[in-house]
């Protein structure tokens, strides 16, 4: 089969983690245009039911689910409740995360393992959640959602920073120990997204002037600017597709050129 034309996600069922906003919601929209069937979650029904109605304001009648992904049982009973009304999931993105920015010497133990669970043992959860079935049907993508803090440290992320970094050994490790199913877990390394995530991080200042990380960022990325969630779709679908087959444990940085650049210098 070309690798030109199957990008398509006809017949396939994806589940999104955290996709009732921002990135995990821009990813699901594209996949249902690719033809998936689009599952996802939130933590709760509220949020749900705001991306239910955010879907359909797009035309994508997707299934919703109220699931705390640290939660190994509730994770269980969702992938087992998807598998029995929608399908046996062929495609998970996992995209919920959060993020504390706080000096490391006053971050408490506490605060390290609530990101560290939601960013790195999460992950591992839901993709242990969805392996038997892929196993048994010989085929599957998983997509981790990483950072630029997969590979770079920044001050007050200690805790996102280590998870993330987690997030790339453990796509490298599911790629070591079940290519052998014809299954491939890739990353998506987003550079700075315009997302409610990093609003803080782009809030203008009292006196009107721009935030301080905002002009960083910008100064920092080749391209000058935030990237929009929109321009990960294409490499999420690429990813998530036949297109892929042979691509695994890669993550690739959609990030502008941060990765590449040093910085701009000065003028
Ligand atoms: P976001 O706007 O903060 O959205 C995060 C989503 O994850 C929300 O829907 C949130 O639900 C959900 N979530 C958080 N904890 C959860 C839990 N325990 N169980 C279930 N759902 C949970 O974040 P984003 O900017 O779209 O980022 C999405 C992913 O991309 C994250 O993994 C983030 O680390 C990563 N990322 C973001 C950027 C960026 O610049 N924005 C760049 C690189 C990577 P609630 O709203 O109910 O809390
Ligand atoms: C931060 C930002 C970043 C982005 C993203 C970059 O505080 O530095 O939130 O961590 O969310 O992860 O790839």
């Amino acid at each position: 089969m070309s690798n030109f034309t199957n990008f398509s996600l006809e017949g396939k069922v994806a589940l999104v983690t955290g996709a009732s906003y921002g990135i995990g919601f821009a990813i699901a929209c594209a996949y249902a245009e690719a033809g998936a069937t689009i599952c996802f979650n939130d933590l709760s029904q509220e949020k749900m039911e705001m991306g239910l109605k955010a879907y359909e304001e797009k035309g994508i009648k997707a299934h919703g689910y109220v699931c705390n992904v640290t939660d190994e049982a509730a994770v269980n009973a969702m992938v087992a409740q998807i598998e029995k009304e929608v399908g046996v999931i062929d495609i998970l993105v996992n995209n919920a995360g959060i993020i504390k920015r706080i000096p490391m010497h006053e971050m408490t133990a506490e605060e390290f393992r609530m990101v560290v669970d939601v960013d790195l043992n999460a992950p591992f959860i839901v993709a242990k959640a969805v392996l038997p079935s892929m196993m048994k049907q010989n085929s599957g993508k998983i997509i981790n959602i990483c950072s630029m803090m997969s590979e770079f440290g920044r001050e007050t992320v200690s805790a996102y920073a280590a998870a993330k970094g987690g997030l790339k050994m453990l796509t490298r490790n599911i790629c070591s120990e079940y290519a052998q199913y014809n299954i491939q877990c890739n990353g998506i390394g987003p550079g700075y997204i315009a997302t409610p995530q990093t609003a803080p991080l782009r809030e203008r200042q009292a006196d009107g002037s721009r935030h301080p990380f905002d002009e960083f960022i910008c100064a920092r990325t080749p391209a000058g600017r935030w990237l929009e969630a929109e321009e990960l779709t294409g490499p999420a679908v690429f990813l998530a597709s036949s297109a892929s087959d042979a691509v695994n444990g890669h993550v690739l940085y959609v990030d502008g050129g941060i990765a590449a650049y040093i910085g701009k210098q000065p003028s």
